[in-house]
């Protein structure tokens, strides 16, 4: 390897000026197929691009790593390249590369970072025919605010070259301190850090005993991120059996399968739990280890009642025993939590969908736990949501309540009242179609406003948009919301992740009040407002889809 001295800088001229364009505002960093990253200086240039935008760069540190998909090693190599020529001080990545989206926010915290980068299309399908992202973070170790992330972008449209250090790749397969230019590269244990947190927040004792006990688990993580952080927490520190952890190495392609723990992406791990009735417990993580599908036997968590039960259990979780200032929940995720935190006497927030938004709540320490309906829980521990996390917080209340998954719910529904739950995904749809029924649809909602819907009457009609209640930003379009007088709610937003077509999400819910029917199946309970919705947005008429392609 050269030394600093010799070592030279290297500019290269960028060709492909407008080839971010099309880059959907609002998500925090770059998701496109890896077909599309292939391309010549197209990840480079988004690179170049946030060491540019992001404050203190140089004499900075920055953490690195990723979900382990196709091109991780590879983008890998390039970053600590473009760094080093950016005159970072120290990267810190891990042993090959492997790094969950919530252990990175955990290390931008401890280590003091400046930010990080996360390479992960998330719960996008990986492999040469998948996808690959770019995950920005700031030193908060949350994802990049909105103003940070058009920054980047505007960036990249003024862009005429990147600047990289020459120098042969450093080898990551070992933990170490190796140099490059003036820059250090940091190899460390990825899993490491994020043991000793979860050690903090709950009594492991505990959780060893139920799992002693007549209490069978298992976990699937998907041939994604979270293998090597199950085995190690699960197998070997609450000794639960060798091969309670199901797809636990990380692939390039993930095995094949879409990294998404969903009823329909995890249904080996659903058919299991719900049909065979196989475990006490069943948990799956998302290809980067930030979200969570919770089953219990013959009982499915839905993601918003997930988030309700923590919040309602969490005195019997060590590290919130001593109370919680307040929660959150995107605008889409139901009403479940806001039930709890009026018993609670704490503040309920609502936010747009996306998890940058809980990161000001989290800083000002307004809010403790927050939550999405997309299969994301999480709390102040770090500034992403965390999968695993979610798992232990929900064996910490069963190893203290002692009642399954099924009991806890129903328990649950029996003091708060049930709100029914569904998320309609309309995946691959032609991209004019989906926003010809969107606009259209927005230009209808106020003649809705006082007229019958789907059994009551319609309060609210509108295009939700947010003000930041600490910096006072004010983020517009974030999706139509139709508001019943009987608080049924009725959502409908274009997804921001997907990367072919057009994803519209049509999320459903509606209340029963404690001693009403509790018991009913989600689809059946939603029947007035799914018809309505539906003849009303023509989604079958436009799309030409008679059912959508996953219903959670
Ligand atoms: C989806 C979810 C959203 C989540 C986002 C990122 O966005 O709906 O709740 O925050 O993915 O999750 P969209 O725009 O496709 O609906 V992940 O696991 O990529 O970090
Ligand atoms: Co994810």
């Amino acid at each position: 390897m050269k030394t600093p001295e010799e070592a030279t800088t290297l500019q290269r001229t960028v060709k492909l000026k407008a080839s971010f364009e099309d880059q959907k505002p609002g998500t925090s960093g770059l998701r496109k197929s890896i077909c599309k990253f292939s391309e010549p200086h197209y990840l480079e240039s988004f690179i170049e691009a946030i060491f540019q935008t992001l404050p203190n760069v140089k004499g900075g540190t920055l953490v690195l790593g990723g979900d382990g998909r196709y091109g991780n090693e590879k983008a890998i190599q390039t970053i600590l390249k473009i760094g080093a020529a950016h005159n970072l001080d120290r990267i810190i990545t891990t042993t090959n590369g492997i790094l969950s989206t919530p252990a990175a926010s955990n290390l931008i915290r401890n280590r003091k970072a400046i930010g990080g980068i996360i390479l992960s299309a998330s719960h996008n399908p990986g492999g040469p025919d998948g996808d690959f992202g770019v995950k920005v973070n700031g030193a908060n170790g949350g994802p990049a605010s909105e103003s940070l992330t058009n920054s980047i972008y505007s960036c990249t449209k003024e862009l005429n070259e990147y600047i990289f250090l020459e120098s042969p790749n450093v080898s990551i397969n070992a933990q170490g301190e190796k140099p490059l230019g003036g820059m250090i590269v940091e190899v460390i244990d990825g899993v490491e850090d994020y043991v000793m947190l979860m050690k903090k927040l709950f009594n492991f004792e505990s959780i060893k005993q139920l799992l002693n006990d007549d209490f069978t688990l298992i976990f699937d993580a998907m041939n994604a991120v979270t293998g090597p952080y199950a085995h190690r927490l699960l197998e070997q520190l609450l000794k639960a059996p060798q091969g309670t952890v199901i797809n636990g190495l990380p692939l390039e392609d993930f095995g094949g399968c879409h990294p998404d723990p969903n009823l329909t992406y995890a249904s080996g791990l659903a058919e299991l739990l719900l049909k065979k009735k196989k475990y006490s417990f069943g948990a799956a993580c998302d290809g980067d280890g930030d979200r969570n599908m919770i089953l219990g036997k013959g009982c499915f968590v839905n993601p918003s009642d997930s988030l309700a039960v923590i919040t309602a259990n969490a005195h019997f979780i060590p590290g919130y025993a001593n109370g919680i200032k307040g929660v959150a929940r995107s605008m889409p995720t139901s009403s479940a939590v806001d039930a709890v935190a009026k018993d609670l006497g704490i503040n309920c927030f609502e936010t747009p969908t996306g998890w940058k938004f809980f990161g000001n709540l989290l800083d000002a320490n307004m809010i403790t736990l927050c939550g999405e309906e997309s299969f994301g829980t999480g709390s102040n521990h770090v500034r992403e949501k965390d999968g695993l996390w979610a798992v232990l917080c929900w064996l910490q209340i069963l190893s203290k309540r002692r009642l399954s998954v099924a009991e806890i719910m129903k328990d649950h529904w029996q003091k708060y009242g049930r709100h029914y739950y569904s998320r309609h995904d309309y995946e691959g749809v032609e991209s004019n179609v989906a926003i010809a029924l969107f606009d259209r649809l927005e230009k209808l909602l106020p003649t809705l406003i006082g007229n019958q819907f789907a059994g009551s009457i319609v309060k609210i009609a509108d295009n939700f948009a947010y003000t930041d209640p600490i910096d006072k930003s004010v983020s517009k379009n974030q999706g139509l919301r139709i508001i019943l007088e009987d608080n049924s709610r009725l959502i409908i937003r274009m997804s921001g992740t997907g990367t072919k077509g057009a994803t519209l999400r049509v999320y459903l819910e509606s209340y029963v009040a404690t001693g009403g029917r509790l018991d009913l199946d989600p689809q059946e309970a939603l029947k007035p407002l799914i018809n309505e919705i539906n003849s009303l947005a023509e989604i079958e008429e436009r799309t030409g889809m008679k059912k959508p392609t996953v219903i959670t």
